[in-house]
């Protein structure tokens, strides 16, 4: 099959890693770039040796014969960018948060199913290796079935310096980081019936919240405990490592810091070190989260190539952003929320 021409479009902290990314991924490469900052244009421009750069998205479109698109903004701008490549019946990857808004995301999901044109949302998370690493376990009913989860992610780390946005948003941890935790917990444990929040904000000095302790039902029967946190000090500094227990009927499985996971069960007990590789352009503690870019982009050649929905489609992510509303909602209301009357 002929190589894959893409574009991306957003040229900022993040999209570094995709463009990194997609140099170790066959089957694409990147041929254009699109910001509407010609700063970022020229730095990642120059970095990843791309001749073709634009500051309009729309006349990106116009000018290229693309095969995907790779959206790297931030939520703001995400429904116009994919309205406008399904507009143009280009298949579309759009960052994480999907949208401000259910509402926004479901019109995404609609204009694309319209065009024809797959949809994937770059939820990451679920591609780390240590966390399909739990999944792994899961699917060889090692522990049996599971029934608690407690998926959790704390830190102090300062997310604020490379990313500045993040301290002004009325909605923080739930929206930014929250969202791959609550992905996670729907990937291992399967979609969730009703969600109960508390949340707080420590940090003095950002506008929303950066503690939240998430209760969820899932459908098959369990419970989990999603708990996430950025006012954590810890002796040892985690990020961005997501820490995983879930018992089953005959076993237990525990990722725990420094990325040993546990597994007890029918077999026994066996500790493994599921430590992600340390790629050649990526750089510590973030490697976690930059092998997940790779793995992701190349779930999204894969797919296109066999013509199947990726796993993190649009239509499945709204039901990770149905959690991340349903979640402010009941922080607010400080009562459960049921999931099934908002999608
Ligand atoms: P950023 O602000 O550094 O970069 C965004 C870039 O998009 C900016 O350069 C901006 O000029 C450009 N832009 C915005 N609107 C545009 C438009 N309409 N047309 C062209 N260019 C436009 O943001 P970031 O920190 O790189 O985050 C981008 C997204 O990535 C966010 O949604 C964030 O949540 C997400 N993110 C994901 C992960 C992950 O692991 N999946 C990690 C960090 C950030
Ligand atoms: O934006 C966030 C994300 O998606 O992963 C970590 C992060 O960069 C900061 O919370």
């Amino acid at each position: 099959m002929a190589e894959l021409r893409g574009a991306l479009i957003g040229c900022g902290f993040f999209a570094v890693n995709q463009m990194h990314a997609w140099r170790d991924i066959a089957g694409a490469s990147i041929i254009a770039i699109c910001d509407r900052d010609p700063e970022r244009l020229r730095i990642v421009g120059d970095q990843f040796g791309i001749a073709k750069r634009y500051t309009d998205a729309a006349e990106l479109f116009a000018g290229e014969s693309l095969d995907f698109v790779d959206i790297a903004t931030t939520a703001p701008s995400h429904r116009p960018l994919v309205e406008m490549a399904a507009a143009h019946r280009v298949p579309v990857i759009c960052q994480k948060p999907f949208a401000p808004t259910l509402a926004d995301a479901k019109a995404m999901v609609k204009a694309c199913a319209e065009a024809g044109v797959p949809l994937m949302v770059h939820e990451n998370f679920r591609w780390q290796s240590p966390i399909q690493a739990v999944r792994t376990v899961l699917d060889s009913g090692e522990i049996g079935t599971p029934f608690f989860g407690r998926i959790s992610f704390r830190s102090a780390y300062d997310v604020f310096s490379g990313q500045p946005y993040l301290a002004t948003g009325k909605r923080f941890i739930i929206e930014d980081l929250g969202i791959h935790i609550l992905d996670i917990a729907r990937f291992l444990l399967g979609d969730v019936s009703t969600i109960t929040t508390r949340i707080a904000r420590i940090n003095p000095a950002i506008a929303g919240e950066d503690v939240a302790t998430m209760l969820m039902d899932h459908k098959s029967g369990a419970t989990s405990v999603v708990d996430c946190s950025y006012a954590t000090k810890l002796a040892t500094e985690p990020f961005p490592e997501t820490l995983i227990e879930i018992d089953g009927s005959d076993g237990t499985i525990r990722l725990a810091q420094g990325y040993r996971l546990t597994v007890t069960g029918k077999s026994g007990t066996a500790v493994t070190d599921v430590s992600p590789p340390l790629l050649a352009w990526a750089s510590r503690p973030w490697h976690n989260i930059q092998e997940s870019v790779v793995a992701i982009q190349q779930h999204w050649v894969d797919c296109l190539a066999k013509g199947v929905q990726p796993a993190t489609s649009g239509a499945d992510n709204l039901k990770t952003f149905a959690l991340v509303e349903a979640a402010y909602a009941g922080a607010a209301s400080r009562q459960p929320v049921q999931l099934d009357a908002s999608l």
